[in-house]
């Protein structure tokens, strides 16, 4: 007997009292959306979506069609239910308040609506990450400031990526699920519950033509990699680099591996090159709900206070031994 996505949440709910019938309503739609949006994707040059849409986003990225409609997507499908306050995406400067026609709600929901867009257009997987907080203030209206919590304050966060199956990981705090759309039912179904990675792994995941612009904590990780067994490791790893956020950490909750964009001498004023608010902390509580740890070389992820809507951040996750390794030589230098 299989459990749809629906009847997931529903007991999340109705019997284990995790999530209040608000927030199970907002991830039904949430969910909605990303079928559309995979259901655009995978028409790919056929729908005429591909390539570039002769704009840039805040972060001065030229943004593909599909960035564009897959942001509509996720505002079109969530700004009239009542559930939210606001949304904010890595595709708008500023966030998008819930408009006065629509009931307001107490959520306030953040995505990255298609990560990896750099491998849109060479059918390589591509995801939707998104993360939902709650709006404290007791203030009629919503501001930015409203949006700057901790990734320990997440009530939810969850991605879908759209690869050679459509999945939607998920946690709401009671571990980590995945399910896979079903094209012929049109629905999600659970296809693994309580996701767990392994605490150890032979397999890294960095963009290595950025080596020599690394600090050396993160240099040494890499050497003593590659010295595999005759090095101080004394086993052998792989590499992988999807260059799809998404699809590398999909990688690590089903096998495990420990996912790398660590700062660098190239843009030293900037932290890293992913997003705290909706690309690391979502994926943070992902990993750490399925047993693994996430931190920027030195902290914990979920314990950065956000200072910025698209502020960035050095990330290090994946498998718990590996990334306190990593962590360790940061800070024992
Ligand atoms: P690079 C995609 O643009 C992204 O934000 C992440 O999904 C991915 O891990 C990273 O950037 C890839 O960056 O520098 O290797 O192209």
């Amino acid at each position: 007997m299989s459990i749809s996505l629906t009847r997931y949440l529903v007991e999340e709910q109705r019997d284990k009292g995790h999530i209040p019938p608000e927030l199970r309503l907002l991830l039904e739609v949430v969910a909605r959306a990303c079928k559309s949006i995979s259901h655009a994707v995978n028409k790919g040059a056929l729908g005429g979506v591909l390539g570039s849409a002769h704009t840039e986003n805040i972060q001065g990225e030229v943004q593909k069609k599909l960035d564009i409609i897959a942001n509509d997507v996720l505002i079109e499908a969530n700004e009239w239910g009542g559930h939210l306050a606001a949304m904010a995406s890595e595709e708008m400067d500023d966030i998008y308040a819930v408009p006065n026609r629509y009931p307001q709600g107490e959520y306030l929901l953040l995505f990255d609506p298609l990560d990896g867009s750099s491998n849109i257009d060479v059918n390589v997987s591509i995801g939707t990450i998104f993360s939902v907080l709650k709006k404290n203030s007791a203030y009629p209206t919503v501001s930015k400031e409203d949006f700057l919590q901790k990734g320990s304050e997440q009530v939810a966060a969850g991605y879908c990526v759209y690869g050679p199956q459509t999945t939607l990981v998920l946690t709401v705090g009671d571990g980590v699920a995945m399910f896979t759309l079903d094209r012929e039912q049109g629905s999600f179904v659970l296809t693994q519950d309580h996701v767990q990675i392994p605490v150890d792994t032979k397999e890294f995941a960095i963009n290595m033509s950025n080596m020599r612009h690394w600090d050396a904590p993160v240099k040494r990780y890499i050497d003593e990699c590659l010295l595999g067994k005759e090095g101080p490791r004394a086993k052998d790893f792989n590499m992988r680099w999807i260059a799809s956020m998404v699809a590398d950490v999909h990688r690590i909750l089903t096998r495990g591996g420990v996912f790398m964009y660590p700062w660098d001498k190239r843009e030293p004023n900037k932290p890293g090159k992913l997003r705290l608010m909706y690309e690391a902390n979502p994926m943070s509580w992902i990993v750490e709900q399925a047993g693994g740890a996430s931190t920027n070389g030195k902290t914990r992820i979920m314990d950065i206070q956000p200072k910025e809507l698209h502020e960035r951040v050095s990330v290090i996750l994946g498998s718990k031994n590996e990334v306190d390794r990593v962590t360790q030589y940061h800070t024992h230098a």
